[in-house]
């Protein structure tokens, strides 16, 4: 067959709607026809390299129905698609390169991580292509795509705690992030309305605290075997995973299921409304501190990653003093088991050590003049990050007391610019959290999530440079039949033009 003969791409490279837009894309005349794809190579032994190669080969068979085989650097990248680590190839872990020429197809990082991101832009076009193509999906363009992420964090926050949500929703989540590059999943394990970690040393915590939630429901919590599972998951798609138990407010869960944790030895009663603030640790007592250490130390067994974050937020019936006198403690012990301490933005009246990652949630902009220049930012609008914000004053779900948040409005920012003052070097990445206080299920989570989440991960990877509202528009179009095969119900909107 001669190569003219070959059925045309959908697209050329350079016209794929990718999310995030990579950093750079240059198409060129080649041809790469499906077909042709016999194997799947890894160069430079890993396990975790083969691991994520074999996935991929799942992924090929279920798009392509073609069987590839698993070959080593002792055979050569003819016919094949090879994964490279190379050392030298860039100073940026996440930085990959893909090369699709008419025989054979490439993916070099300097980290399996970066040949995993890599992979992910792939499969994106594979599927795009599909859907648009049809049954005249048979190959895909030629050209070369060099990419790296603008932010180290680009997260989503998920409460579990007003509403519980099973593994096998997180799972289902969790694949949907990575998709779209984001790689850090923060779970707000505990609230007033439900402790959701099975803490061994405090068994009560769950056995009380875990059992009911917002409008009274049975709740429900993570056994240590569960969150394991969870850790494991999000560790084989790159997603590292934040605990946080909210502290010293936000506690009224623990202090329902433990008398001895508040100032008068009474247990409260347990609270399924959505008020914040009204609850506090008893900062005086010794047993808080043996309490916060048990806690902390079980699940920093069971987190690899780096972070433990301590909330902080919002504990208005905590004296600022006590507050501060609690937190040096806690930190203290944050810093016994190895972690790096997260909180949100309230912990800087305390003595943070300089790692500390504050998590800038307010919805006004003018919070620059508190924060320390050396300290480093997570930012997390709520006027512009909050999931959890309708979309417009018909949305059936959701809050707005930081404003309606539109899809354009949840994209057309820039963390650099969006807080007057504050260095660029401090920002490390932006978080996008869903608050569950009106989210039931899984489809509640699509509809707020998706999709913001979707625009928001393209503010983390892709430079502000590059990004302009309309060009973006149009690629989130060819998202939704995405999502539809996935069974995602997300929310129409129509600012957008959906294919
Ligand atoms: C504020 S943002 C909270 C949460 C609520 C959320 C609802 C933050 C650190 N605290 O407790 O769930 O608003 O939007």
């Amino acid at each position: 067959m001669s190569a003219c003969s070959y059925p045309q791409p959908i697209y050329s490279l350079d016209k794929v709607p990718l999310i995030p837009l990579p950093s750079m894309v240059v198409p060129s005349a080649e041809v790469m026809p499906l077909d042709k794809i016999q194997s799947i190579r890894t160069v430079g032994a890993d396990e975790k390299l083969i691991s994520i190669a074999l996935n991929f080969k799942s992924f090929w068979k279920k798009h392509t129905e073609q069987e590839l085989l698993l070959l080593d650097d002792t055979a050569d990248g003819d016919h094949a698609i090879t994964l490279i680590i190379d050392n030298d190839f860039s100073p940026q872990q996440e930085a990959y390169k893909l090369e699709i020429a008419s025989d054979e197809i490439s993916v070099k990082g300097k980290t399996v991580e970066g040949i995993y991101r890599g992979l992910k832009t792939l499969e994106q076009l594979v599927v795009l292509s599909k859907l648009q193509g049809k049954s005249n999906f048979l190959s895909l363009p030629g050209g070369e795509i060099t990419d790296q992420p603008c932010y180290a964090y680009r997260g989503a926050m998920l409460d579990v705690a007003r509403h519980f949500f099973s593994v096998a929703d997180v799972k289902r989540y969790i694949d949907l992030l990575s998709t779209y590059k984001i790689n850090f999943l923060h779970f707000h394990l505990s609230d007033d309305q439900g402790w959701r970690i099975e803490i061994k040393s405090w068994p009560k915590l769950t056995k009380t605290g875990g059992q009911t939630q917002v409008g009274g429901g049975e709740g429900g919590f993570y056994t240590q075997e569960d969150f394991r599972e969870i850790v494991k998951y999000a560790t084989d798609r790159f997603i590292t995973i934040v605990p946080e138990i909210d502290l010293p407010g936000h506690t009224n869960a623990a202090l329902a299921s433990y008398a001895e944790l508040n100032c008068d030895g009474k247990a409260t009663a347990l609270y399924t409304g959505i008020k914040v603030g009204f609850s506090t640790l008893c900062v005086d007592k010794e047993v808080t501190y043996d309490f916060v250490e048990d806690v902390i130390r079980e699940i920093s067994e069971i987190s690899p990653g780096p972070y433990f974050h301590i909330g902080g937020d919002e504990s208005l019936v905590t004296l600022e003093e006590d507050f501060n006198r609690f937190m040096d403690r806690t930190l203290a012990i944050v810093k016994k088991y190895n972690k790096t301490p997260m909180g949100w933005y309230e912990l800087i009246t305390a003595n943070i050590p300089e790692e500390t990652l504050l998590q800038y949630w307010a919805k006004t902009e003018d919070f620059s003049n508190v924060i320390p220049k050396k300290s480093k930012i997570l930012i997390s609008s709520a006027s512009y990050n909050y999931l959890d914000m309708k979309y417009d004053s018909i949305t059936p779900l959701g809050l707005f007391w930081a404003g309606y948040l539109s899809v354009k409005k949840a994209y057309d920012w820039d963390p650099k610019t969006l807080v007057p003052d504050l260095d660029a070097e401090q920002i490390v990445g932006l978080e996008a959290p869903l608050w569950s206080e009106t989210i039931e299920d899984f489809d509640d989570i699509a509809y707020m999530a998706f999709p913001r989440i979707i625009g928001h991960a393209e503010i983390g990877w892709t430079n502000a440079s590059l990004r302009k509202w309309e060009d973006y528009a149009n690629r989130l179009g060819f998202h939704g039949p995405l999502l539809e095969a996935l069974e995602v119900k997300y929310y129409a909107t129509t600012e957008i033009d959906w294919k």
